[in-house]
């Protein structure tokens, strides 16, 4: 099978108690390679634009203001499958429905701070991965 690549972002919920390395580390076990990386703190308009696929939902508001309450780490993953891969890595959006295991299970503290971020689909990783790096910054 090809090799994909998925966007994911590890929150500021997790950031903030330094759970970075950790996550990481669950990714790296999951035969997923982390191809590009860089900590930020995301604007507000920044966040909005990221999320605007959300914007007629009740929670986006505040989700705009978690995403920039603190750093985030946006990274590329790149394995077989890596879209399908890292969702099922980072467990179901809300921790209490998250199976045993999985990033959001063991780190989520709410379903807004929920660790965590990945595209949910291959043609929407490449749109979020070029919002957030350049060819010139994916060296594979
Ligand atoms: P996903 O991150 O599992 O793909 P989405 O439905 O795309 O979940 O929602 C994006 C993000 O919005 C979630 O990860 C979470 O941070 C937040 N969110 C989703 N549903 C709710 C909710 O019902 N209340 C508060 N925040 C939510
Ligand atoms: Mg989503």
């Amino acid at each position: 099978m090809a090799k994909e690549r998925t966007l994911s972002i590890i929150k500021p919920d997790a950031t903030r108690r330094n759970l970075t390395g950790k996550i990481n580390a669950r990714i790296e076990e999951a035969g997923l390679r982390i191809v590009a990386q860089k900590r930020l703190w995301l604007s507000r308009a920044q966040a909005e634009k990221f999320y605007e696929v959300h914007k007629e939902r009740p929670f986006y508001n505040d989700l705009c203001n978690f995403m920039t309450s603190g750093p985030v780490v946006v990274q590329v993953l790149e394995g077989e499958n890596a879209v399908a891969k890292y969702r099922d890595v980072m467990g179901a959006t809300n921790p209490a429905n998250a199976a045993q295991g999985t990033i959001r299970k063991d780190f989520a503290e709410s379903i807004e701070a929920n660790s965590v971020h990945g595209s949910d689909s291959p043609e929407n990783a490449k749109i979020e991965c070029a919002f957030f790096f350049s060819g010139i910054e994916l060296v594979g």
